[in-house]
């Protein structure tokens, strides 16, 4: 038995190995592990015997998730080409520095490697000096939170948003994920835990509303442009030595949407003082404090492209996209955990239910967040 688990284990690093050499740039992989907490992608930090590249990121795309990769491949080359040209054309304010991650292409010239299995690989360069936290250190750290997604939004604000495929159909269009969840329901028996039971209460009441975004762009109140679809705390890079944010990195999901997405997205993971994935649910709160400075950083950059009705639905933004994850997190529990990893059953369900009480905490404060960004107009 041990033996067998040996062997499996040594047949993964075998591919590990096997897949870092496809991509490697100089020297030889000496080593190769699992780094952060992706939901989705399996992540590596491979290390190399040299001194030119040391490190560079080595990823396993779920491709049940982003069902055609090579398009999220292209989208992430197009991105960075276009912020690397940006950057040199309009330079930085003094002492800022941005940094774009690479895309390493494999020996073959291709920007990936399937391997004998049919598991899609792809290498990126690693950002060295920086570092990324799961939550919000302090009001400095929220305001540079904030200007990392002001940057990355202001850098694609020209890239016209025919140029980025859509590789995730329906990512952030809240109304689909109710109807995903509307058949997931119909098919299923549930059990009526405490919980779930809270967790059917809490989408139904808000289910009319949950069509806010999409509704003001229909009526072209808002509309499309390149996003960066999931600026959480933990993708925004901080210098270790300045502690200014330089860059945010998980690109997958960069492609034409509202900004109100990022928004929302990014304040529900900064303004989440204890995570997302934590025990005590019941103790989840939104910050009040490190929403405005979140806002502040972001909007020192931002204010140049929103428009009045971008401000009118901020704060929608924000109640929506933690409610939305929560019930993203919902479906998935209720489904069999077939989109997010779980490490057990009920981890999903944990997940919605820390995602549901963000969202009501939001709900209790709207006067307070309303008048903040009203401040800031
Ligand atoms: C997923 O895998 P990760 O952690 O980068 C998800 C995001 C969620 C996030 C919640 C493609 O991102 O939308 O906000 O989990 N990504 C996708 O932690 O669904
Ligand atoms: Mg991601």
């Amino acid at each position: 038995m041990l033996n067998k688990d040996l062997n499996t284990r040594d047949k993964t690093l075998d591919n590990l190995v096997a897949a870092a050499d496809q991509f490697k740039p100089q020297g030889t992989v000496i080593d190769i592990h699992e780094y952060g907490n992706g939901n989705i992608n399996d992540t590596f930090l491979a290390t190399l015997d040299s001194k030119v590249e040391k490190h560079f990121i080595l990823q396993r795309l779920n491709t049940q998730v982003f069902r055609q990769p090579e398009l999220v491949m292209l989208n992430m080359r197009t991105f960075t080409e276009h912020v690397r040209q940006r950057l040199q054309s309009a330079p930085l304010s003094p002492g800022r520095r941005w940094e774009v991650v690479r895309v390493m292409l494999a020996q073959d010239g291709q920007d990936h490697w399937i391997d004998p299995n049919g598991s899609f690989w792809r290498a990126i360069s690693f950002i060295d000096g920086a570092q990324s936290f799961d939550t919000i250190k302090d009001i400095e750290h929220a305001r540079e939170v904030g200007y990392a997604l002001g940057m990355f939004q202001n850098l694609l604000s020209d890239l016209p948003t025919e140029r980025l495929a859509d590789t995730l159909e329906g990512f952030h269009i809240t109304p689909r994920y109710l109807l995903h969840y509307d058949e997931v329901l119909a098919k299923k028996r549930t059990s009526k835990s405490p919980e779930v039971a809270y967790g059917l209460q809490f989408v139904s009441e808000r289910r009319d509303w949950a069509h806010v975004l999409e509704n003001a762009r229909a009526k072209g109140r808002l509309r499309l442009r390149p996003i960066h679809g999931d600026p959480k705390v933990n993708n925004v890079m901080i210098d270790t030595g300045t502690g200014q944010a330089i860059s945010i990195v998980d690109l997958d999901t960069v492609k034409p949407g509202l900004v109100h997405y990022d928004i929302g997205d990014c304040l529900r993971s900064g303004c989440n003082l204890l995570g997302e994935d934590i025990e005590q649910w019941e103790m989840v709160r939104f910050d009040p404090e490190l929403c405005q400075a979140i806002l502040q950083g972001y909007l020192s950059l931002a204010k140049d492209f929103l428009t009045e009705n971008d401000y009118d639905y901020l704060y929608d933004a924000i109640r929506l996209i933690a409610f939305e994850l929560g019930l993203r997190f919902f479906t998935d529990y209720l489904e069999g955990n077939v989109y997010f990893k779980a490490n057990h059953q009920e981890h999903n369900l944990a997940r919605a239910l820390i995602q549901f009480k963000l969202t009501e905490s939001i709900e209790s404060q709207e006067t307070t967040i309303r008048v903040i960004i009203q401040d800031m107009r």
